[in-house]
């Protein structure tokens, strides 16, 4: 019911004047194939691959689509013949009239299950991250979806007040990338103080640091600065503000950090 495939070599090049001709069947008849692009490389105006919907390989009635650069999905009917070069993809039998499961967003919460045609899924994402995309998407007549699912990213600046919450590093637990200056302010009600639980930390030693200030300006008295992969000890403020600078260089990255916050 699902397989993977890729051009021959794969990751690597293909060889030149490859030609290959793949064809995929649904063991149940009552399916259809969907097909779900990875990574897709081919030289531009040269190279091509050309997708057909049943009937005899070469077909030029039952050709779907000629791709010189695609990253978007395709189904049809149970049998599909393909001429392909270099790319990796996932087959996946689905229901006629469907466009398939598109998942849910790493922190994301999503409405709706229906996968068939006029179905629409609604997304959310978790309190204090940001969604990027669409934050609905329809099951076209064509059996795509309108649009790929949206992504949910802690920002890199922001303040937060409520009485208690989480800060993770962007992309956390994937790594956090590079070049970053991120700050986050948590404020809570005068005369209270804020504590901080490192739940993990992983980040790269010595070139990459999170500063804890207890103050909201840039030159506040320091708590700590870590870095590294021991994950530091809980945490207390004097102030009623707290300062979490993280600052990431040009190259590697950790896992990251997930600290919780609560104030008292
Ligand atoms: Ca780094």
């Amino acid at each position: 019911p699902s397989g993977v495939f890729t051009s021959p070599n794969f990751p690597f090049q293909y060889d030149s004047n490859a030609q290959c001709v793949w064809v995929i069947t649904a063991i149940n008849p009552n399916k259809v194939i969907q097909i779900n692009f990875e990574e897709f490389d081919l030289e531009i105006g040269y190279d091509t691959l050309t997708i057909g919907d049943g009937g005899e390989v070469g077909d030029p009635k039952t050709v779907l689509k000629l791709v010189p650069d695609v990253s978007a999905w395709l189904w049809r009917k149970h049998v599909i013949p393909l001429k392909m070069k270099l790319i990796f993809v996932v087959l996946t039998e689905i229901e006629k009239e469907s466009c398939g499961d598109p998942g849910t967003p790493l922190y994301g919460i999503r409405e709706g299950d229906g996968f068939s045609n006029r179905d629409v899924l609604r997304f959310e994402c978790q309190f204090g991250f940001e969604l990027i995309g669409e934050k609905s998407i329809v099951c076209q007549e064509n059996n795509q979806w309108s649009a790929n699912i949206p992504i949910c990213i802690f920002p890199c600046l922001s303040n937060f007040t409520a009485p208690m919450g989480t800060v993770l590093s962007p992309d956390y637990p994937e790594g956090y990338g590079n070049n970053l200056n991120c700050i986050w302010t948590i404020i809570s009600d005068l005369g209270s103080r804020i504590h901080l639980s490192f739940n993990d930390f992983d980040l790269e030693s010595q070139f990459d640091f999170l500063a804890i200030k207890d103050g909201d300006s840039p030159d506040s008295p320091i708590l700590g600065t870590f870095t590294g992969a021991e994950v530091p000890s809980h945490l207390t403020s004097n102030s009623h503000i707290l300062r979490l600078e993280f600052q990431a260089d040009h190259s590697m990255s950790g896992r990251g950090f997930n600290i919780t916050y609560n104030s008292e």
